[in-house]
């Protein structure tokens, strides 16, 4: 219709696209230093380069005004001082680390980042920092042929990130998330570049909607953002595993999860009273299935109101929190932003008369449709409201929940635009901005307030939290699950390079719905999803309204008897998982990853999207595809032994492998060693036995690794009531040593020696324990 005006001819619609489209910082006027940062005046804007580490670099471009770099909500580290070296030439001034050397042309002002010895990591040509007068800024990179991408946070489609564009803004997305649906719900504007072997990282910490192009240009890639600043930095590796870490260093790491988070979660959309759930609970027992959480959606509150329950199917909680906790079982309800508009209920009467909502400028409260019909929505990035949300969690606390899933907090609002209004004002800490500005860092600020109180209220337990949404940091908070997948083997498939780019991006602990969310599942696909599931680093089954059920019973005694016997095996793999998520809670490693990220230089892995790795020396390899049972499965260097079989295989070398719908291949490193437990039954968990696997070589091997443990649930692990063993196993022709370093922590277990099993041990091959030949019994004493 507007076409047929003269809006047809409007100015705006003659479109600049491109480089174009942006003034370019220009040439450089003058510079100063202070401090740790340099200060450069260009003709058309300023740019400010600090130095966090010898590793870590911070650019921020600022076209109006001098760049502000405090208000981040994602770094929490403070720069370091950092010993620099200048050299000046009339074209270039040359700033050195001891690990990063950067360029800077003067006229036009363009930045090469190198490594110290000279390896490029990002680079400026003919193109470099850019704005346009309405506030967008872009920075334009050099594409190098070799490069490879990965991270992003959660995305669809493949591990390796090349050729593709991308946009973050949180997004709830119900429609069937395909290669090409974005945004989805999470926003971590990172990623790692990885070229002939060696990484680099850059994280644009902008909460604007940003876009990362790797896909519109042949010989350049860009990010961009709607406002705000051009803050990036750049981090030097050069091994993937050092780029995390840098990664990591400025945004943080996961909390030690408590252990039953660990375990297996059942949860459906919903189960709808306290008879259903004793039911469930019931089901799980009796089979001997493994069961550590149930969760609870939407329908257990009173109305769609949070902080509440309702009084006909949930008439008592807390005994039905108890009575599960008795069996082994914690339930996890679910708590979304939205609070229904009720001048009779409390939260809203607080919310309101505490002035603790999101409002328009006009001092009006924003109003958006959730389950709970209106709702108001509180504003996370003011103190007041932080202390407030997390307080009002002792209504759960109070009941025995020790862990709270967080959903819809994009915010999701059901309207054309699936959010709030981006013109509504939050507080943010008495600098005001709108939602425009800080809608990407809505969920992260919704976590934070949950961690906090739940911190605050469990007297020294561990909480668990859940959410859909979040910002780079989200992984100091909370585990992501990756929101509303369907019950297609496609999405089975996608789960595995969305869960491993995620992992690559700081947030080790994720997973997807097992089974798949909405759409009906069925038994082969369950069978082969709970499988994969029981090896990701968070594993819940989940299932949407209308859909048929999914308990791992649902399609009869054969399918049951499989899936039990991978969740036992989740239970099995105990010890190696948790030693694993402490090594990411200290490290930031993933627990499940990408092969690429043990194996840099072998080109093979860089897209390999079927197969990961549970720490450094497992590599899985499930089925993701009906009626089949065979596939190939590529192993790197080495010699690899299959889990089930013991059937050794050459690496750098593709086999195919059989596995009935009973089995899913798993190949441990030889030379390499698993930590392992029994299942016992749900209200014991974990076995006081413990098992080192060693997978004997008979080359010349050496591998070393941390066995962790501690009670699982509280922080008196901060206090060194924690056991670590720095182990190392040895092998040659002759024997297979094993060795304990180093024991650290003061707690003593129950199991008062680990037992070791030799896999593959050759004739005349002798296993050597702390330096001494070991009899019959094969055990590594525990202080
Ligand atoms: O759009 O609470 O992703 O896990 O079951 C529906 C109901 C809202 C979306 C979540 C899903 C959850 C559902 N929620």
């Amino acid at each position: 219709m507007l076409e047929d005006t003269s809006f047809a001819i409007h100015p705006g619609k003659e479109q600049v696209t491109g480089i174009d489209a942006y003034s370019d910082i220009g040439t450089l006027l003058n510079y100063k230093k202070t401090d740790n940062k340099y200060l450069f005046q260009c003709k058309n804007g300023q740019v400010v380069i600090q130095f966090y580490t010898d590793f870590i670099v911070r650019v921020v471009m600022n076209p109006v005004d001098e760049p502000k770099l405090s208000g981040s909500k994602a770094v929490i580290t403070l720069p370091e001082t950092v010993t620099v070296k200048e050299q000046q030439s009339s074209e270039a001034l040359i700033l050195k680390t001891s690990k990063l050397e950067l360029v800077i042309k003067k006229s036009p002002f363009r930045l090469t980042v190198n490594d110290h010895q000279g390896r490029e990591l990002i680079a400026e040509m003919d193109r470099g920092m850019g704005f346009k007068s309405t506030g967008e800024v872009i920075a334009y990179k050099v594409m190098n042929e070799a490069d490879h991408f990965y991270g992003f946070g959660e995305k669809s489609g493949h591990l390796d990130k090349r050729g593709e564009k991308y946009e973050m803004w949180n997004t709830d997305v119900y429609a069937p998330h395909n290669p090409e649906t974005d945004p989805l719900y999470e926003s971590i504007p990172y990623f790692m570049t990885l070229r002939d072997g060696r990484a680099h990282g850059v994280f644009f910490d902008n909460t604007f909607r940003t876009i990362f192009d790797m896909k519109s240009e042949e010989h350049y890639y860009s990010f961009q953002a709607e406002g705000g600043q051009l803050d990036y930095y750049v981090f030097a590796g050069p091994e993937p595993k050092s780029v995390l870490e840098q990664y990591t260093h400025l945004t943080g790491k996961m909390p030690l999860p408590p252990k039953w988070a660990l375990g297996y979660h059942q949860s459906r959309y919903s189960y709808r009273s306290e008879a259903e759930v004793r039911e469930l609970a019931k089901n799980f027992i009796e089979r001997d299935i493994p069961l550590d959480a149930v969760h609870l959606d939407i329908h257990y509150m009173n109305g769609y109101r949070v902080f509440t329950f309702d009084q006909e199917r949930f008439p008592n909680p807390e005994k039905l929190i108890k009575d599960l906790r008795e069996l082994g079982i914690r339930v996890v309800p679910i708590v979304d932003p939205g609070v229904k508009k009720d001048p009779e209920y409390n939260i809203y009467q607080e919310g309101v008369n505490g002035d603790l909502f999101c409002k328009y400028i006009e001092g009006h409260i924003y109003h958006g449709d959730v389950w709970p019909g209106p709702s108001a929505f509180p504003d996370f990035t003011d103190e007041k409201v932080h202390k407030w949300w997390g307080d009002k969690h002792e209504f759960y606390t109070k009941l025995g929940i020790e862990g709270i899933w967080n959903d819809m907090n994009e915010p999701a609002v059901f309207n054309e635009t699936k959010t709030m209004d981006v013109e509504v004002i939050h507080r943010n800490e008495g600098r005001p901005a709108t939602h425009r500005e800080l809608h990407n860092i809505y969920g992260l600020l919704m976590e934070k307030a949950t961690y906090g109180g739940l911190r605050q209220q469990l007297n020294g337990k561990r909480p668990f939290l859940l959410t859909r949404a979040g910002y780079a940091g989200v992984q100091r908070y909370a585990a992501v699950w990756t929101g509303d997948n369907r019950s297609f083997w496609e999405h089975l498939q996608m789960s595995l390079p969305m869960v491993m780019n995620l992992g690559l991006s700081g947030a080790p602990f994720a997973g997807p719905d097992v089974g798949g969310f909405a759409y009906d599942t069925n038994a082969e696909l369950l069978t082969r999803w709970t499988q994969v599931g029981a090896f990701t680093p968070f594993f819940r089954n989940h299932s949407a309204i209308g859909f048929k059920n999914q308990e791992p019973w649902q399609f009869g005694e054969k399918y049951a008897t499989i899936m039990k016997k991978y969740i036992q095996m989740r239970y099995e793999w105990m010890p190696q998982l948790y030693s694993l998520f402490y090594q990411a809670s200290k490290t930031g490693l993933p627990v499940m990853r990408p092969l690429l990220m043990e194996f840099p230089d072998d080109e093979k892995t860089y897209n390999m999207n079927d197969q990961f790795m549970i720490g450094d020396n497992v590599i899985v390899a499930p089925i993701l595809v009906p009626s089949v049972t065979d596939r190939a499965v590529y192993l790197p260097a080495g010699e690899w032994i299959e889990f089930s079989t013991g059937i050794v295989y050459e690496g750098a070398e593709t086999h195919l492998i059989h596995a009935e719908l009973d089995e899913m291949p798993i190949f441990v490193k030889k030379g390499s060693a698993i930590m392992q437990t029994e299942w016992i039954s749900n209200i014991v968990k974990s076995s006081k036995n413990i098992t080192m696997n060693v997978y004997a070589s008979d080359h010349d091997e050496s591998y070393r690794f941390t066995f962790y443990d501690d009670d699982g649930e509280t922080f008196e692990y901060e206090k060194n009531a924690f056991v670590e063993l720095d182990i190392e196993v040895k092998s040659n022709e002759d024997s297979v040593e094993i060795n304990v370093l180093q024991q650290k922590g003061n707690l003593s277990p129950a199991y008062k020696e680990i037992n070791v099993n030799v896999v593959g041990l050759k004739e005349g091959q002798h296993v050597i324990i702390n330096g001494e030949n070991s009899g019959e019994k094969r055990v590594v004493p525990v202080k």
